[in-house]
């Protein structure tokens, strides 16, 4: 039953103690994140990852790439285990390091040496590796805007991987218009310039990957909502397309959206455009609040809900037995050019 497999994990967390960490995703759900001995947002687990000496073994709720940033910020006697190898991120699988590879090769054609490669952490180590290489950052988004602005103090203009909506929704608040962006199709191997800007005008080429979660918001949810409901806010992530971001009253990082609600007037209404299982958790929180999602049908991630009891449990249950379920141990050389890129980012807190 729950009740059994729930009081064998509280067991095992006890018996291991400080040996195991277990940080928890935003978006976990409720039967994982409750054993969660932090949660945060990928940044927040990103930094508790590297400022814990103590752990032995990480078991990442969450998804992969979570896990490999995780592996290749601590230290090498930390093991990082993934309940589930098959928990993903569609986005990061929109750029490989072979794709982005040739399309640097052919936008250098185009712009010469004046491009900096910027990735969203949700990539795979070896795009993180690939910006490190360059002289490129990581970047998250709530870091987003000052990651964009420290790259123009060293280039012209940015590569901005793997999700166009963060890369165009950050450049467009900095005051950079949407003529001056064009977007790399990795699929077609070309540049989609939708404005025919002259290419030395051109300041953000933008990866065509996304966010298949937040895609499913769109400017009709928006638009019902202010017919039917004109008090309820809409606050949403800049994963989400530009029109909606333009359309919403609030849009930031899992981190403000957590906090916008936490400090939110008493009996105020909101519809957020975010993964369901945060959407949930933010409703049965704070019930002096009427919260919803964007989108009635919820969004949920997938991936990210792989990670369930059942596996957090083999997991642990399998390490109690000296065998490691799906540890991540990210390559060496990668990890040395991602750290550079990760180390960009975190001195810029
Ligand atoms: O969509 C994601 O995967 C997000 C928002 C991750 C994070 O915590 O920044
Ligand atoms: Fe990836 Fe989107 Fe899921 Fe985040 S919500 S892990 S970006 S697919």
């Amino acid at each position: 039953t729950t009740a059994e497999k729930e009081a064998r994990i509280w067991a095992i967390k006890e018996k291991l103690g400080e040996k195991l960490f277990i940080p928890g995703h935003h978006y976990q759900r409720d039967e994982v994140i409750q054993f969660a001995d932090v949660t945060g947002d990928s940044l927040q687990l990103a930094q508790l990852a590297a400022e814990n000496k103590k752990a032995e073994f990480i078991v990442f709720c969450g998804v992969h790439f979570m896990a490999e940033t995780a592996d290749m910020l601590t230290e090498d006697n930390q093991q990082v285990l993934l309940p589930d190898l098959k928990a993903g991120c569609s986005m990061a699988d929109m750029a490989n390091i072979d794709q982005t590879e040739k399309a640097w090769s052919q936008l250098k054609q185009l712009f010469g040496e004046t491009m900096l490669p910027l990735t969203y952490v949700n990539s795979t180590a070896a795009i993180k590796a690939f910006c490190g290489k360059y002289g490129g950052a990581t970047v998250t988004s709530s870091n987003a805007q000052k990651m964009v602005q420290w790259a123009f103090t060293q280039k012209e203009r940015l590569l901005f991987l793997p999700d166009q909506h963060l890369g165009r929704n950050t450049a467009y608040d900095l005051g950079i218009p949407l003529e001056q962006m064009v977007v790399w199709d990795p699929i077609q191997e070309q540049l989609v310039n939708e404005f025919n800007t002259p290419l030395e005008e051109v300041k953000v080429i933008l990866w065509k990957g996304h966010c298949s979660v937040h895609e499913k918001f769109t400017t009709s949810h928006i638009e019902q909502l202010r017919k039917n409901e004109p008090e309820t806010k809409v606050i949403v992530h800049p994963e989400c397309t530009h029109e909606v971001v333009r359309q919403a009253d609030l849009n930031g990082s899992t981190h403000y959206i957590i906090e916008t609600i936490k400090n939110a007037e008493k009996g105020t209404s909101w519809a957020i455009g975010t993964e369901m299982n945060l959407v949930q958790r933010l409703a049965k929180t704070y019930s002096d609040l009427s919260i919803v999602s964007l989108n009635p049908t919820m969004c949920a991630c997938l991936t990210m809900n792989r990670i369930d009891l059942d596996h957090l449990l083999w997991s642990l249950e399998d390490l109690m037995e000296g065998k490691l379920r799906h540890p991540i141990t990210v390559d060496k050389e990668i990890t040395k050019d991602a750290c550079l890129a990760l180390q960009r980012m975190l001195e810029r807190p």
